[in-house]
Formats: structure tokens, sequence, C-alpha cells
């Protein structure tokens, strides 16, 4: 669940013996805390997930429904900002609760870009790409130049629009953008059967060898050409030590991510979810090293599981207890749902972490 607007809240916090809410002046400023924090936690893009039953993991609700690439092309006619000099502009490019920016252009006027970002996206119907143009200072804090905002559903179910808007709360300039929208494909397994290979180089999972040429080579399919693995490592039961702390880290090629540590637990709880570019979905395997954390040793793996990711080109989020090499007794809870979208593969990719 999530709001879309903030939420009205009704409540009355009893404390020692007299109701909080009797003291003259505190309600208000108690009331604006907490709905402005329950509103900060939870306001749409935000959710807070509700498993559904006992068991029920809430991976699938983390999962957008596809991804929005912004190809910033130039900006036109910024007005001058600086005393000296004219304008150094960037641009801060928002969806929901992520961010990128552009790089400074110093002293110009009509500065030309050419950057792309990828965002992830919820609901194409809710979100705007809001674009804010600054001037960047030697001193002291950017200035405000102005702003535009595009609602995505303004493509109006088509998937690409090449746009030049007008910066709001600005004397003049505008920027020149395209918005491109591509929605994950639900079944994998339809995109993915027609498997036809396209040289990448070296494949990190497998090292130049002639024996394996075939492994070198990236998928090329007409209707996906863009993977992510979405990752969600819940628990793990049953670890060595009753009182060691641990966390997970996840590995996908040259891209890892680390979970919390959780202390003192051998049914560690960690319920930690990341995102991972998939480079080819028929040779790329996921790996979860299970480590241990202590002042003396430093964090030291126990054990690992590894999910190759032809076992994901079914369309479902796997979910499961895998049992932790080299760690008798234990398993690791984690589920990962493979999705695709039809963007073409960039090779320099500037996703969000
Ligand atoms: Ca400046």
């Amino acid at each position: 669940m999530s709001f879309i607007e903030k939420p009205e809240i009704a409540f009355d916090i009893d404390a020692l013996y007299m109701s909080l809410t009797a003291i003259p002046g505190f309600q208000p400023w108690l009331y604006h805390t907490i709905t402005g924090t329950i509103a900060s936690l939870y306001l749409w893009p935000k959710a807070f997930v509700l498993p559904m039953y006992e068991g029920e993991l809430p991976a699938d609700a983390a999962i957008p429904k596809g991804m929005v690439r912004v190809h910033i092309k130039e900006g036109v006619d910024f007005p001058k900002m600086d005393m000296l000099g004219s304008c150094d502009p960037f641009l801060v490019l928002t969806i929901g609760g992520q961010e990128f920016k552009t790089k400074v252009l110093k002293s110009v006027k009509n500065p030309k870009w050419d950057e792309s970002f990828e965002f992830e996206c919820f609901n194409p119907d809710l979100e705007e790409l809001t674009i804010e143009a600054r001037d960047w200072d030697r001193v002291g804090t950017s200035d405000s130049i102005g702003s535009c905002v595009y609602p995505l559903r303004n493509l109006n179910g088509s998937t690409f629009e090449e746009l030049s808007l007008p910066l709001q709360n600005a004397k003049k300039g505008k920027i020149i953008f395209s918005v491109e929208y591509a929605p994950f494909q639900p079944d994998v397994e339809s995109l993915t059967t027609d498997l036809d290979y396209y040289d990448v180089g070296e494949h990190p999972n497998f090292p130049s060898d002639d024996s394996k040429q075939e492994n070198n080579r990236g998928l090329n399919n007409a209707a996906a050409k863009s993977f992510y693995l979405y990752v969600s490592v819940v628990s793990a039961s049953d670890l060595p030590d009753a009182r060691g702390n641990y966390l997970v880290k996840s590995v996908l090629n040259e891209q890892h991510s680390l979970t919390n540590t959780v202390k003192k637990n051998n049914n560690p709880v960690w319920d930690d979810e990341f995102r991972f570019v998939v480079q080819d979905p028929v040779h790329d395997f996921v790996q979860f090293d299970v480590m241990s954390q202590s002042a003396l040793r430093g964090k030291k793996v126990i054990g690992n599981v590894k999910i190759p990711m032809n076992k994901l080109i079914v369309g479902d989020a796997l979910c499961d207890n895998f049992t932790v090499s080299d760690c008798a007794g234990a398993h690791l809870r984690v589920k990962v749902k493979l999705v695709a979208s039809s963007f073409e593969r960039t090779t320099r990719l500037l996703l969000q972490n």
C-alpha cells in the first residue's frame, strides 16, 4: 500500500498518567510530526508492503512496471545567472524518489549535454519527470534557473516522444530532450525462445577459452534487449554460530550489493532488495555469499548459494530456501525475478544505485 495524497491521520497517545494531546500547543506539533513522518515514509511511490498472509514475500510489489529512459540533448537560450560570465548550468532529473544529475557545463547559454538516464517506473499513469535547471557557482549553493515537468501519462500509449519544453519560473530558456518508456515484459520465456547470439567480448563468468567460445557471446533478441534481475535477500536459518553477526553479499558479474549486518542471531532476517543488470540471461548466474562479521576477523564468507539465470526464464519469481554450500544444515531464503525490456542495451549504463 501507499498514499497518493498526504493522509489524514487520527490518533491519541497516552503517556504516564495523562493524554499527551491534552498539553496546549503540543497536539499540533505532534500531529504534524507524525503525519509528516508517515507521509514521508509511505507517500507514493514509496510503499508499505502488507504481507497477504504468513510466509508471503513482498518482493513483487517492489518490482516496477518498466523503465523510462530520458535523453537530454541540450538547453537553448538559458538566462544569464552570474555577474560575470553567463551561466554554468546542470540539470537535476527526478521521477519519484529517483534522482540523476547531468554534468555541469561552464559559461554556456546553449549547453549541449547529450546524456541519457534510466529510471524505474512504478506507475506511468501517475509519475512525472521533473527537470530542474540549476546554475553552478564556485562559492555557495547552486541557484535554480527554472524547471519543467513532464507527466509520463502524456506519452499516451506511445513509447517515445521528443520534447522541447520552456523553463518555468525563468525569463527564458528551454530544454530539448526525449522520453522513452519500455514496459517490462511479463513473459521472459516467450522472448528468449529464439536465441540469437552476438559477440560481446569476454564474459566475466566465462574467461576467454576457445572451447567455450559460445559462452563469450551475448543474447541478441529482437523483442527483449535489456534484462534486469530483482533480488530480495529475505532470511537465513541455522547458520553455525548462535551469537554470530551475519550479512549477505549478492554478486552478478561485476555488480555486487551487501545487506545490512544482523547481529547475534543465527536465524537473521534481512529483507533487503537489490537490482542488477543482466548481460546474458542464459549464461549469467547470481551468487549469494553468506558472510560472518566479527571485530577480530572482519567479514568472512562462510558459504554460498548460486542460481543460474536460465532457471529464471519462466516469467514467475523464484522464491525458495536454498541450501548454503559448506555450511551444514544452513538455508538461505531469497526471492529472484528476471524481467526484460525492449530498450537497446547501452554500453554505458546509467542506473541509479
Ligand atoms: Ca554560476
